[in-house]
């Protein structure tokens, strides 16, 4: 009943401030209920390769603010900081006179593992004003955050895309065709990235990386000639998905529409299935 009564004084007190508002009367009211820190929301969500730093609002309520108060939140939950996220800023709250939020700050660190959704669960700890955390109540309401962050990463059976593979590749221009073979082998590194033997004019190898939820192929920059036409080394600079990958009955084909920034290279394309 407690708390219905104070709900209903909120709710009166925030009716009659926007009426004295519109009608232009001298009269104040104040909150005069109990001290309190709070979380905005009590569930987040982001995504692992979030590129901007999350900020989480947390909000101090009180009629009679003494000034620098400081507040300490607790980490816990499944997600590992160093490994899956950083704390920019806001381990420590600060509110000084005047001020009635602060924010943590939480940068997401990308990985190119499939690891499931893992949580961060920020929970008010102390506070040195010794108001209530969260809301005035034995539940303590939006005392706590559960971030989610969500997987991004899609599962690869790299053993499909390693091994001996026939390589054809045709030349878009005339629709020739050589026919070769090349070793695959899985980058020790990066789950997604795998090299190709004897990709390049003169047997170079190439890199190539796997966007595996979209089923797409990428080759990075990298050099692919010692000596282009004569005019020394020369590097690959195209970086936009060139091609897609197949898992199927063992049957492994990946095909790769090559374009260099060098224009009389011309469009190839280059297929690899599984011996
Ligand atoms: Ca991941």
């Amino acid at each position: 009943m407690k708390k219905i009564n104070k709900l209903f004084a909120a709710m009166l007190f925030i009716g009659v401030s926007v009426f004295s508002l519109t009608s232009c009367e001298e009269e104040e009211f104040f909150y005069d209920g109990e001290s309190f820190i709070n979380f905005k929301s009590t569930t987040l969500n982001t995504v692992e390769n979030r590129s901007t730093i999350l900020s989480v609002p947390v909000f101090l309520s009180t009629n009679s603010h003494p000034g620098d108060v400081t507040a300490e939140i607790e980490i816990s939950g499944g997600a590992k900081e160093g490994v899956d996220y950083t704390i920019v800023e806001g381990k420590t709250l600060n509110f000084p006179a005047g001020v009635y939020s602060d924010t943590v700050k939480i940068r997401m660190i990308d990985n190119e593992k499939v690891d499931g959704n893992r949580d961060v669960v920020l929970t008010l700890k102390s506070n040195t004003a010794g108001f209530n955390l969260g809301y005035p109540g034995p539940e303590h309401t939006n005392s706590s955050v559960s971030v989610t962050i969500v997987d991004n990463d899609c599962p690869l059976d790299a053993s499909k895309f390693t091994g001996d593979f026939a390589a054809k590749y045709t030349d878009t221009s005339d629709n020739s065709v050589y026919n070769d073979q090349s070793t695959i082998t899985p980058d020790a590194n990066d789950p997604t990235a795998f090299t190709i033997s004897n990709f390049w004019g003169e047997g170079l190898p190439a890199k190539v990386k796997f966007d595996v939820c979209a089923g797409t192929v990428s080759i990075p920059s990298q050099q692919f000639s010692s000596n282009f036409y004569g005019y020394g080394p020369a590097t690959l600079t195209s970086v936009a998905p060139v091609g897609t990958f197949s898992e199927s009955k063992g049957k492994i084909t990946v095909t790769f529409n090559i374009r260099v920034s060098a224009g009389s290279f011309g469009v190839h394309k280059a297929e690899f299935t599984k011996l």
